[in-house]
This record gives C-alpha cells, sequence and structure tokens, in this order.
C-alpha cells in the first residue's frame, strides 16, 4: 500500500458519506448520539449490485483493490439469491468492504427483462470512475416496475430506485468511547427513537461467531419513479461489535446467517 492510494480512499470515503447522508439523514444523528463530539470509526460500508457487466461484484472491486485493499471472504445466501465478498486495508483507520452482487439469472424472465433493461442504460466509461459507486440511478423505472420487482426481491426493488451507493455505514462497537456492549448501543439508539430492525433478534451473531451486529430500519425518502414518486426504504445505519480470535486479533470476517438479516434493514416496516 502506498501512502497516496490510503489518501486517496479517505476523500473517497468523504465523498461517499456526503452521498449516504443526503437520503439517510439519521446517519448524522446516530452520529449525534453516539458520538457526542468525538469522531466515529466505521467497521464497513456496504454495497450493493447485480451479477450483470459491468457491474457484478469483480468489476466494482476493482476500484477498492486500487485503494490498496484485498479481498478476505466470501459469503453466499440462497434464499435472497445472492453472494457477496468482503475487502479489507493495511490502514486500520480505513472501513473494510462489504459488496453483494444479486445472481440476476435465478429469477423469473420478467424480472431479469426489467434488471436487464436497467444495466443497458449505463455508460460503461462511466463504470471505471471511483465516482461510480456513488452515481445512483443510471435509469427510469417506472413505480408499478418497482412493485413488480419487489413481489421477487425486495433487493432488486430497492437497487432499481437507489443504484449505486453506500447502502449503509457500520459504526465500530469497539472503537465507540462510552460503550462497552452492543446492548447498550441498542438501547441508548432505542431511547432516542430509532427503530431497530428485529429480523432474527435485536443483535444477530455471538462472542462465538466473533462478530455482533445490529442496525437501524432504513429511513423513508421520496423517490421520483416515472410514473410518480413515491416514498420508499432507502439506506439504514449498522453496528458491529468485533471478539478477538488470538490474543490482540480480531476477527475481521462478516457472519452470513447475521448479514442474511442484516439486508432485511431496508424491508418496509411492519
Ligand atoms: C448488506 C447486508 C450484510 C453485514 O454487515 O453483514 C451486511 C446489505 O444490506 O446490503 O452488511
Ligand atoms: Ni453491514
Amino acid at each position: 500500500m502506498s501512502a497516496s492510494n490510503s489518501s486517496a480512499a479517505h476523500s473517497f470515503f468523504e465523498a461517499l458519506w456526503a452521498d449516504y447522508i443526503k437520503r439517510t439523514p439519521s446517519a448524522s444523528k446516530v452520529h449525534e448520539v453516539l458520538g457526542e463530539g468525538h469522531d466515529i470509526i466505521n467497521d464497513h460500508v456496504a454495497f450493493r449490485t447485480f451479477n450483470i457487466a459491468p457491474v457484478n461484484l469483480a468489476a466494482l472491486t476493482g476500484h477498492f483493490e486500487a485503494m490498496g485493499y484485498f479481498a478476505n471472504g466470501d459469503y453466499a445466501f440462497e434464499q435472497k439469491k445472492l453472494r457477496a465478498k468482503h475487502f479489507e486495508h493495511s490502514d486500520p483507520t480505513l472501513p473494510k468492504i462489504f459488496i453483494s452482487e444479486l445472481l440476476v439469472e435465478e429469477f423469473s424472465p420478467e424480472l431479469q427483462a426489467i434488471v436487464h433493461d436497467m444495466v443497458a442504460g449505463i455508460d460503461v466509461n462511466a463504470v471505471t470512475k471511483p465516482e461510480f459507486l456513488y452515481s445512483g440511478t443510471h435509469w427510469q423505472v417506472s413505480h408499478k416496475q418497482y412493485e413488480q420487482l419487489l413481489e421477487e426481491s425486495e433487493y432488486a426493488a430497492w437497487m432499481s430506485a437507489f443504484g449505486f451507493c453506500a447502502n449503509h455505514f457500520t459504526v465500530s462497537v469497539n472503537e465507540l468511547p462510552g460503550y462497552s456492549t452492543l446492548e447498550s448501543v441498542n438501547q441508548k439508539l432505542k431511547d432516542s427513537g430509532f427503530t431497530l430492525n428485529t429480523s432474527g433478534g435485536e443483535i444477530k451473531g455471538s462472542p462465538d461467531v466473533f462478530l455482533e451486529q445490529s442496525s437501524t430500519m432504513a429511513d423513508h425518502t421520496s423517490v421520483q419513479f416515472s410514473d410518480r414518486e413515491a416514498v420508499i426504504p432507502s439506506c439504514f445505519y449498522e453496528f458491529a461489535k468485533r471478539y478477538e480470535i488470538a490474543e490482540g486479533k480480531l476477527y475481521t470476517g462478516f457472519v452470513a446467517a447475521s448479514a442474511d438479516k442484516i439486508f432485511e434493514s431496508t424491508n418496509a416496516k411492519k
């Protein structure tokens, strides 16, 4: 890793954050409530995409490799028809990266047709710039199509409305002054009016799998579809506490069974 790609990475995350809080106003409130004036260290940032060229996981990965990141884990989500990888950096102040992709060919011909039309609208040259990762949508879908996607895949529907952006940032509870447990973080959030994702329990994972995670339910934001405007779930904030796998060494991976539930933070509230 060179110093220059690390500083490029820091500017990238600043721009990514500025874009993220536009559709996730509660993220700034999370920082106020938990940060109380000091900086928040993020454990990881998550991205979503489709397994279709030129925007598949492998294509997006190149941007992180150029910043000095390396791949260190593969995950499969059979029911949601997704796969994912995570990336790490030798600079401990940089967040890990979790990127998933939807296995489009496993869905109905109707879903496949909508998604292929969306991806066809993307300028291939745009994908080669790191800014692509927070470029949003490159297509027009109707609210009717959004609802059609929603029937088969909440993930596909979310992608159709928001496209390429940070799906969530994640507070590193290990590096959060004043809190030693994820329970105490969750309690503070609930006392401050946040709704937590309870799918699979408020806390997903345990010290046995070296990772505990919780998340807010996504904010709701107004999206202009081709036929009408609608208020739908956008992005959320996650909280992670990692445990040692060896003396002085925290686990750096993810836990598929927990991740499976974290994905549901963009579901409509029931
Ligand atoms: C990713 C969900 C998984 C984690 O930390 O396990 C995840 C997503 O919702 O896109 O972020
Ligand atoms: Ni996450």
